[in-house]
Formats: C-alpha cells, sequence, structure tokens
C-alpha cells in the first residue's frame, strides 16, 4: 500500500460558504492516525477561515465512516486520539454537518454524533458494534448517544451492536434528517444551505436532553445490568457498556467522557477484544481462498438437491431461503413427500412464530420442485448430493447425476468424511466434483466447508465460495481427509473427553468445565441432542480397522446398547423427564461409568476443571496444527473459523490456534508431552507445533501463507 497522508484521506474544499470535508480512505474510510489528524486540521481551518460558514463531513466511496481503524488497536497509539477529535469536532464555533450513506459504525457515528446536525441517505446503516470486538464506543458514544436518544435505546443499540437503517435513525432522534434520493453529497449540502437560510446555531449533543427523566434512565439502565448480566456470560465489555451509560446519566459530560475513556481502554487490553478482532479479520480471511483470486464463478441460477432427509431439506431450505429455485430428488414419491414436509415445516415453524406470513411461504414453496427422475437435474447448474453416508451409494448417485447433467455443472456431495477423491474419480467429469459439507440444520448453522478433492477445477472452488456467498454461509476451504477440518478436530477433543471421563471425571463435570470456559454446551450435552446412535453407527463401522493399540473408551457404547441415545429417547449421558430438554445427571449413567472403569482396570482419580480444559484444548491444538501441517486447512485461521461457526467455539476467545497463541505455543507443547506419559499413542506433539516451538514462532506467523 502506497504511503498516505493526512492531505490525501481527507480533503477539504471551499463550496461557496461551506466547507466540505470528504474522507477518502479507502476501503471502508476507518479512522486512521491520518484520518484523524485529516479531520482535526479540517476543522482548525474551519474556524480560522472567515468565509467557511458551515462545515460538512462526508464519505468517498461506498461508507461514510467504517469506524476506528481496527488494525491499530493492540499497537501503541498514535495521537491524536478519536476522543479529542470528535470533542474538536464539537467544539467547532460553525455548524457542522454529517451526511451519512453507507456505514456510519462505532468511531465512524460517533464522528457524526460529535457533528451539530446529522443527515442520512436510504442504505445507510448506522450502529456503535464495538461490543461485538469486546470494546465499548470509545469516542463519546456512549456519553452522547443517550443524551440525544435516550438510556433505553442508546442500551438496545450498544449492548446489541445491531446497525440500523436512515429511517429509524430518524425515529429514534438519531439523526435530524432522511435525504430523498441516495446522493449523500447532494443532499447534505441542500441541507447545510438550509440551515444557513435560517442561521441555525451550534448544536452540541453533549447538551442534548434525553435524559433529562433521571429516574426513567435509571430503571432502563439497572433492567439493562440485569438482564446483561444473565445474557452476556463470560463477556467482559457489555457490563462496562451499562457502566459507561450510568455515568452519562449521573455525571457531568466531562465526567463521564473520561470513565468511558478509562472502561475503553480496560476492555483493549482484554484477552476477548484480542480474539474478537482476530474472529473478525480471520471470518475475512477464508473468503480468499487461491481459487478464489484466479477463477471465476460458475453460473449459479438452479440448484438441485439429491436427498430429501434432515440433511437435504436443510439445504433445500437455505437455497431457498437465498432466493434460488430447487428441485429435489428423492427414489419415490413417499420419500419425495417427506422431503417435501421436511421443507415445510422450516416454514410453518415460522408462520407460527409469526415471522413468515403464508403467502410468503407460498411464494418461497413455488420455487421448489420434486421429481423421483434424474432427468429433472438436466438444466441445473449445481447440485448437492445429501444421500445417505456409503460410498456406494454416494457413487450411485454420482453416476446418475454424471449421466444426465448438462454439462459445465458443478457436482458436490455433501459427505462428512468419505473419501470425495474416490467419488470425483468415479465419473467421467472428476474436474467438476466438490464437497460441500453443510451442518445441521443446514438452513441455519453458518459454516460451510469447501472440501477440495485432487482433480477438480478452480472455478468449480470458486463457484462454492460464490454459493456460500449466496447462501451467506461462512466458507472454509478444506483438503481431503477422514473428518476435513471440524469434524477430525471433533474425533479427538471427543476422544480426550472420552478418557478423562475413563480416567475419574464425570460426563457432567467436562460439560460443566467446557461450559465455562465458553462453549454454549459440553461434549456429553452435545452427543445427547444430536443423538447417540449416530457416532454409534459410525464407531461400530470403524471397529475394523480401528488402531487396537488405540485406547478405546467404551462407555457411550454401553449407553447405546440399553437404547439411551439422548434427548429423543428420553435418556443419554442425561436423563430427559417428560420430554424436557434440559437433562439432569442420572445416577445409573455414573453407575456404569463406573463398572467401566473397573473393566478397563482403571483407578478413578479426581480432575480439576482447569485440567480438564488443559487436556481438552491441548488435543483440539495440536490436532488443528496437524490439520494444517497436512495442508488439509490452508491457515491456523482456517482452524479458527470452523470451530467458531460449526462447533460453537467461544467467539471471544479468537478460534483455538488464536487461543493457543495467547497461551504461549510452549504451555501447550509442555502439556502434551507431560500427557504423552500416560498415553504416548494418542498424545503425539504435531510436527508443526514442534517445529513452531524450536523456532519461537506462533499460528499467526502462518496466516498471512494462504
Ligand atoms: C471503534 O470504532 C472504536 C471506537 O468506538 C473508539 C475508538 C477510540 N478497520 O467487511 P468488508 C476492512 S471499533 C480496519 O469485507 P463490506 C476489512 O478487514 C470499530 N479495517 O466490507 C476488509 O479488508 P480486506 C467499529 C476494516 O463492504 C475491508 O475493510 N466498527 C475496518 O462487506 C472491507 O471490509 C466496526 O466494527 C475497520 N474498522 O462491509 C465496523 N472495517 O479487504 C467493522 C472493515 O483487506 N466493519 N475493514 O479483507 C464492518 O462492519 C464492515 O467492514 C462494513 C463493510 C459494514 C463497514
Amino acid at each position: 500500500m502506497p504511503p498516505t497522508s493526512s492531505a490525501d484521506v481527507v480533503t477539504r474544499e471551499l463550496r461557496g460558504k461551506v466547507l466540505l470535508v470528504t474522507i477518502d480512505h479507502a476501503p471502508v474510510n476507518a479512522l486512521s492516525a491520518d484520518v484523524r489528524r485529516g479531520l482535526l486540521a479540517a476543522i482548525e481551518a474551519a474556524d480560522a477561515d472567515h468565509a467557511a460558514e458551515a462545515v460538512l463531513i462526508v464519505g468517498a466511496g461506498r461508507n461514510f465512516i467504517a469506524g476506528a481503524d481496527i488494525r491499530e488497536f493492540g499497537k501503541p497509539p498514535v495521537p491524536p486520539s478519536l476522543p479529542d477529535v470528535c470533542n474538536r469536532i464539537e467544539a467547532c464555533t460553525k455548524p457542522v454537518i454529517a451526511a451519512i450513506h453507507g456505514a456510519a459504525l462505532g468511531g465512524g457515528l460517533e464522528v457524526a454524533l460529535a457533528a451539530h446536525y446529522r443527515l442520512a441517505v436510504e442504505g445507510a446503516k448506522l450502529g456503535l458494534p464495538e461490543v461485538q470486538l469486546g470494546l465499548l464506543p470509545g469516542a463519546g458514544g456512549t456519553q452522547r448517544t443517550p443524551r440525544l436518544i435516550g438510556a433505553q435505546a442508546a442500551l438496545d443499540l450498544i449492548l446489541s451492536g445491531r446497525h440500523i437503517g436512515a429511517k429509524e435513525a430518524l425515529a429514534l432522534g438519531l439523526i435530524d434528517r432522511m435525504g430523498e434520493s441516495g446522493d449523500a453529497l447532494a443532499e447534505g449540502l441542500a441541507y447545510v444551505h438550509e440551515l444557513l437560510a435560517v442561521h441555525a446555531p451550534v448544536r452540541r449533543t453533549r447538551d442534548a436532553t434525553a435524559l433529562s427523566d433521571r429516574a426513567a434512565s435509571l430503571a432502563a439502565a439497572a433492567k439493562a445490568r440485569e438482564e446483561t448480566a444473565k445474557k452476556s456470560r463470560g463477556l467482559f465489555s457489555p457490563l462496562k457498556i451499562v457502566e459507561a451509560v450510568e455515568a452519562a446519566i449521573e455525571q457531568p459530560f466531562d465526567e463521564g467522557l473520561k470513565l468511558e475513556r478509562k472502561l475503553f481502554l480496560q476492555c483493549i487490553d482484554s484477552p476477548q477484544r484480542a480474539g474478537l478482532i482476530h474472529a473478525f479479520f480471520a471470518e475475512r480471511e477464508v473468503l480468499k481462498a487461491p481459487e478464489t483470486r484466479d477463477a471465476k464463478p460458475r453460473a449459479l441460477d438452479s440448484i438441485g438437491v439429491v436427498g430429501g432427509g434432515t440433511m437435504g431439506a436443510g439445504i433445500a431450505v437455505a437455497v431457498l431461503d437465498a432466493g434460488l429455485p430447487v428441485t429435489m430428488i428423492e427414489r419415490d414419491d413417499a420419500s419425495l413427500a417427506r422431503g417435501r414436509a421436511h421443507v415445510e415445516k422450516v416454514y410453518d415453524g415460522l408462520i407460527a412464530k409469526g415471522r413468515l406470513t403464508a403467502e410468503k411461504k407460498a411464494a418461497i414453496l413455488a420455487r421448489w420442485s420434486g421429481s423421483t427422475s434424474y432427468d429433472a437435474l438436466a438444466h441445473a447448474d449445481l447440485v448437492i448430493e445429501a444421500v445417505f453416508e456409503d460410498l456406494g451409494v454416494k457413487k450411485a448417485v454420482f453416476a446418475e447425476l454424471d449421466r444426465v447433467c448438462k454439462p459445465g455443472a458443478v457436482l458436490a456431495t455433501n459427505t462428512s468424511y468419505l473419501d470425495i477423491d474416490a467419488i470425483a474419480a468415479s465419473i467421467s467429469r472428476a474436474a467438476d466434483v466438490i464437497g460441500l459439507h453443510f451442518f445441521s440444520p443446514a438452513n441455519i448453522m453458518k459454516l460451510l466447508e469447501v472440501v477440495v478433492p485432487r482433480q477438480v477445477s478452480a472455478d468449480v472452488v470458486a463457484t462454492a465460495f460464490e454459493l456460500a456467498k449466496k447462501l451467506r454461509k461462512t466458507p472454509v476451504r478444506a483438503g481431503v481427509c477422514d473428518g476435513f477440518i471440524g469434524n477430525r478436530l471433533l474425533a479427538v477433543y471427543r476422544a480426550a473427553a472420552d478418557a478423562m471421563m475413563e480416567d475419574g471425571a464425570s460426563p457432567y463435570q467436562i460439560d460443566a468445565a467446557v461450559r465455562a470456559f465458553g462453549f454454549p454446551m459440553g461434549p456429553f450435552r452435545v452427543i445427547d441432542l444430536a443423538g447417540g446412535d449416530i457416532g454409534w453407527a459410525t464407531r461400530k463401522r470403524r471397529a475394523a480397522t480401528r488402531n487396537p493399540n488405540a485406547r478405546y473408551v467404551q462407555i457411550a457404547d454401553r449407553l447405546c446398547e440399553r437404547g439411551w441415545f439422548g434427548q429423543k429417547t428420553g435418556r443419554g449421558f442425561y436423563l430427559y423427564p417428560e420430554g424436557s430438554r434440559s437433562g439432569v445427571p442420572d445416577p445409573e449413567v455414573e453407575a456404569i461409568i463406573d463398572a467401566e472403569r473397573q473393566r478397563a482396570g482403571v483407578t478413578p482419580r479426581n480432575f480439576t476443571d482447569e485440567e480438564i480444559m488443559r487436556r481438552y484444548m491441548a488435543a483440539l491444538v495440536n490436532e488443528g496444527a496437524n490439520v494444517v501441517h497436512e495442508g488439509i486447512a490452508l491457515r491456523p485461521l482456517d482452524v479458527d473459523v470452523t470451530l467458531l461457526y460449526g462447533y460453537g467455539f467461544p467467539r471471544y476467545r479468537g478460534g483455538p490456534m488464536k487461543y493457543a497463541d495467547m497461551v504461549g505455543l510452549p504451555a501447550i507443547l509442555a502439556d502434551i508431552r507431560e500427557f504423552a506419559k500416560e498415553d504416548p499413542l494418542f498424545w503425539q506433539a504435531s510436527p508443526l507445533l514442534v517445529d513452531l516451538v524450536a523456532r519461537g514462532a506462533d499460528f499467526a506467523s502462518l496466516n498471512q501463507a494462504g
């Protein structure tokens, strides 16, 4: 990137009586040091220039200002600070007007709030999303917003981090006017001239009075405090936000600003900020797979889905929701009717919740068609197969697709572990075959593993990424291996959990420790939810090929033999009295575990929660290092995004590889070597981890490599 200066990124031009200040700092006009300097200089210039009677701030390109420059966080601060810039804007002796189009987020909205008047055009996105980065608005946002729109609305905006449109912003009083056209510059200039014509005064948000009903404001803050304590489990910044808004209610503006600054710096220093900002950049980096740089996606106007079971139907719903037509193939009329019913059930659920009308449902389903003949897929641009997990069955489906699909159609399998190279090699057009591994429920879960077999052509990979974009999924590129990225890691950390269970930790303690770490659920509760029979079937299928020397914990098999498959059968690792969804510990399960310990000759010992997590995370990180080492994942960040989007890894920890970097790789390696004393076969340190530690490097150093 060529060096910039403040004069390049913030230009000013006198247009009659108006000093037009334009922020032009691609890609999103983030408030880098140069932009801050440029803004400050512009306001100084306006105050000094007799010819300028007002200032209009606009953004060049697609946005007003996306916020502070996130890449600067964690580095030494460069003056002027954004709070100082905002205060200087507010102190300007001439009216300052912000004309907003596109994003005015975080610090971007704070700049607008420091201006004296605000206008936004259609398509504008306003918000204070700092909470999603582990922060709070740190340039006056927690003090000016409640003064302008009241405590309750401000708390809602800042705690949710949601983006709002111009209409809602106007209704809330966050802006003064909505521009008729989409042209922020023209609308802004017209507005400034109107204000000048009526000699509109400088009007500072710090003096706004929406907090004048002190009792109501305090009540809103108390309610937000209570709800936040319950909802924002484990998160650092939300309660700091409430504290800052309480200061806005109770203290003079300048005192409130001081507290906001103090709390903001605490958030900046927190590991959660580092984790969340890593997640922010990682989820953008995963979109840049090598093939997406060089190849153009193929057409994606009609999609076929083979199989109408839970997965096929979920995929069909995801495709329908993206506005695309779907052709579903099933083997007979009854199965097709069931597939259609699965699809309808999703929309009926939305209708029952009042989130969809019957007319909308009908309009969506008009894009669905079904057939029992593969010939109906003759014109499909992309077909996703979601049939039974069996190589023979899948190959038979692909033989049919090979026969009927038009040349250039992309042929995708939703397998979660089968050898896609073998599927591709079984037909005449291997270059068109790719893996699209959806996660259940496929219409909801955000992760899409794009599994890239050896012979696939680059434009097919690019097409898969394009599909992910249309479906609003987060794609991660993965190589072919048993389990790809996500399920391969899952198998290993589950094995670590099983071993701890047999060695003395109860499944309830393990689940509680994993939940306290920040996962929504522990591994045993997840098994109960998904159905224990699924893993059991896989274990039986793999029994013959399992390494006879590897430790095999049989506890889950004992439960399955009793028909205890989890929630759906009323008991699994937990008991679910009368269909209850939140299970309770089951003493009979504990007795079975005891018996298994005896059978295996294990003397149970105690684990602390910390020990449990050290083992769980060491297993996860080590296998993550293996998939990077083997090229299954492009970079450590691809592992992070997989776990964040498909496996409930707490976002504020950034993903397992980021977590490992924060803990320090030598500590993780030392743990693995310690655990290896008990089970050297399971705890084999990944060559990549060993190498990084030897070089004093970390996973982050590999993230640029993709
Ligand atoms: C804050 O403001 C704190 C203050 O309260 C206090 C300070 C004292 N900085 O998303 P895209 C990059 S916290 C640096 O693909 P879109 C992004 O990485 C901030 N870089 O585009 C990507 O780079 P690359 C509060 C940023 O059109 C490129 O821009 N603000 C920033 O889909 C394009 O991004 C936010 O949290 C940034 N702030 O969406 C808003 N933002 O091309 C964060 C983006 O190298 N940003 N980049 O991969 C967004 O939500 C979206 O980017 C936005 C555009 C909606 C603006």
